[in-house]
């Protein structure tokens, strides 16, 4: 399959580790692409619901892939989110061409882009709030479950049914002010700065426009997610385009072949981990 050159591809929210994740797809985005420059935006590998019983093979062949292109010259740079935050501990870190950082300022041809996460910005992902948000994300479908559980003990007795609905929307309006107050505050601080691009993810609200205040005017761009949307960033031709993915067909009877099942299930062995410190087993 021909790689298509592109100078510089901004993805973020791969959630990878977690059920949402379309690993298949981005593994085929990461395939049709030959960037110079691989800008990973945040949530990557989602440590914050991760599930050390679900990291498929699909997941990894995402690694394998961004390992692919660094080996074949790419420079990537992993950019932390929220729900990698761990790894901001090692921001400043450098591999060879590889690189981790919490936010990326660059110069194309003398127009600058802006370029993080965004939930700094988002104070429904900060201090106490982030705990609400943390459990919100991860205990939405227990909620649903909760809700029609005790519905039905309601019904039973006779009474009508409780419509949690209300309480819903309030929390969808108030992630959307959240949105919206980081796409303002990003582009308030872009323009100050006299920047020309501001680039967020989080949102998972794919998203190319032009933000004006009074100080003046930023493009403000987000590369969207790859669980609702397929969506990068590209910057080519002097231009940053939001660019969807779409699998090809045939790529489909591809995934996952030449390798066998392993049936070995290594979580009922014993597996007895040590360091060189133990003088014992
Ligand atoms: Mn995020």
């Amino acid at each position: 399959m021909d790689k298509r050159a592109v100078d510089v591809a901004v993805l973020s929210d791969l959630h990878l580790g977690t059920y949402g994740s379309q690993a298949e797809v981005i593994v085929g985005y990461l395939r049709s692409i030959s960037p110079q420059l691989l800008i990973l935006n945040g949530d990557i590998i989602d440590i914050w619901q991760f599930n050390k019983h679900y990291f498929p093979a699909a997941h990894l062949e995402v690694i394998r892939e961004i390992l692919n292109l660094l080996s074949n010259g790419t420079r990537v740079i992993y950019i932390t989110g929220n729900h990698d935050e761990a790894l901001r501990r090692y921001s400043g870190i450098s591999l060879g061409n590889f690189q981790i950082a919490d936010k990326l300022l660059l110069e194309i041809n003398g127009r600058l882009t802006w370029i993080f996460h965004g939930d700094v910005f988002d104070n429904t992902t900060r201090g106490g709030a982030k705990i609400l948000a943390r459990l919100g994300s991860a205990g939405y479908g227990l909620l649903m479950q909760v809700n029609s559980f005790i519905n039905n003990f309601i019904v039973l007795l006779g009474y009508e049914r409780i419509s949690l609905s209300k309480k819903l929307v309030a929390g969808v309006n108030k992630a959307i002010a959240a949105m919206n107050n980081m796409e303002r505050i990003a582009s308030e601080l872009a323009i100050e700065r006299h920047y020309d691009f501001v680039i967020c993810g989080h949102s998972h609200q794919p998203c190319k426009k032009t933000i004006s205040t009074n100080k003046g005017s930023v493009v403000y761009l987000n590369c969207g997610d790859w669980v609702e949307h397929s969506t990068a960033l590209e910057y080519q031709n002097n231009q940053w385009n939001l660019n969807e993915y779409k699998k090809p067909v045939s790529q489909a009877a591809n995934t996952g072949k030449g390798s066998p099942a392993i049936n070995v299930i290594t979580d009922e062995v014993g597996l007895h981990y040590h360091s060189l410190k133990e003088t014992t087993i």
